[in-house]
């Protein structure tokens, strides 16, 4: 019994060592729970919500599909102000680069919100400087940024220098929005594009809207080049599901509920997929851990790499993704090193940064593996 629980534990610090690649990850499902109810405890005191009504729902109790929206309002009410933005991108940060994230793509939704005086950009703007201040770790924002670029890698996962931590922005539009809001979050993304932000990503309540809404926004991404990613099949929606893979974008998140013939196709297509264990899980769209499409498309070679997705509404966390997959299929340190650095292959970001990653992988998987 002792000598299991020192293998885990053992198993586990390695997962935490091993340098990663996030790449679906939502800002407002990352926040820390003690940032939720220190907000919540704030708005609370100011009388505008009932602070004991909303603890227990913060400290996590249902988490079905239908729960994770409801609780998105809530995350949304607390977190939508310029200042909080800022903050919250800032710990969201520094929380994946503390666990050896060494590239990051956030993903979030730009949101108008009038009374709060927020436009889509202020809003991106309020993100940008969260970046900006992070202090505890060295974030590497720009292509541009040579000097920071050229910091030696023995800095990242280093336990007393400061952790270097590459992050990209990848703006959502919400299956909640207009047409023409979808195309602003696109023009938005173009406008940005040099200030990080480097691709487009399709989220939100599954159940809700028409992928036709979507569809002008997504083919002007296209035509601009911005890299997009689409959540995919979170729930069985057959003509949505062809509808995805016959658009064929550079990533697919989740792909749950596909059947026979569009689990063919899409391993045809070789489209990368963001595997997101515990959300899938937890929410339903996979049965079991031990029954996740991980191994089928594992086994089968597909182009795919581990995301936490939305690591505080799951309560889980890059390295713990890793740890699940070796646990519960008996992935090698050595697959597990191949796996994270496979996913180096799939981010938006540009050649240069790939070439720094796959660098960083190469020296690193000689002291890990
Ligand atoms: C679909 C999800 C999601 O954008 O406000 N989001 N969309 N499926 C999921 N799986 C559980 N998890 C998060 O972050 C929160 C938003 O991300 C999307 C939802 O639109 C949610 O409102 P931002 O930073």
């Amino acid at each position: 019994m002792e000598a299991e629980k020192e293998k885990e534990k053992e198993m586990r610090e390695w997962c935490v060592a091993l340098p990663k690649v996030e790449l679906h990850a939502h800002l407002n499902g990352s926040v820390r729970d003690s940032t939720l109810l220190e907000l919540a405890k704030q708005l609370g005191d100011k009388g505008d919500i009932v602070f004991e009504d909303v603890k227990d729902v913060i400290m996590k109790n249902g988490r079905s599909l239908p729960e994770c929206f409801r609780l998105f309002e809530l995350y949304h009410i607390l977190t939508t102000d310029h200042d909080t933005v800022t903050r919250i991108t800032k710990e969201v940060v520094e929380d994946f680069a503390m666990e050896n994230v060494v590239y990051l793509e956030i993903r979030t939704t730009p949101k108008n919100n009038e009374a709060k005086g927020m436009t889509k950009r202020s809003y991106m703007n309020a993100v940008i400087k969260g970046l900006k201040t992070v202090e505890a770790v060295e974030v590497v924002l720009f292509d541009s940024n040579s000097r920071a670029d050229k910091t030696p890698m023995s800095e990242l996962g280093g336990d007393t220098r400061k952790k270097k931590i590459y992050v990209r922005l990848l703006l959502s539009i919400d299956r909640r929005e207009t047409t023409l809001a979808a195309l602003d979050t696109v023009n938005l993304a173009m406008e940005m594009k040099d200030q990080g932000v480097i691709g487009i990503d399709l989220s939100g309540n599954p159940v809700v809207g028409e992928w036709e809404t979507y569809l002008p926004a997504l083919e002007h991404a296209k035509e601009l080049g911005i890299p997009i990613t689409i959540h995919c099949g979170e729930v069985a929606n057959r003509n949505e599901i062809r509808a995805v893979l016959d658009f064929c974008p550079q990533r697919l998140g989740h792909v749950c509920c596909l059947n026979d013939e569009e689990w063919k196709k899409l391993k045809s297509l070789m489209i990368p997929v963001e595997i997101c264990l515990t959300s899938n899980v937890m929410t339903g769209g996979a049965p079991s851990l031990e029954l996740h499409h991980f191994a089928d498309l594992y086994n089968a070679k597909h182009p795919l790499s581990l995301c936490t997705d939305d690591s505080g509404l799951f309560s889980t966390s890059l390295s713990n993704e890793y740890y699940l997959v070796a646990s519960t299929f008996g992935l090698s340190k050595a697959e597990l090193f191949q796996l994270a650095q496979d996913a180096v292959e799939f981010v938006f970001a540009g050649d240069e940064l790939k070439r720094s990653l796959r660098e960083l992988f190469e020296r690193v998987g000689k002291e890990l593996t």
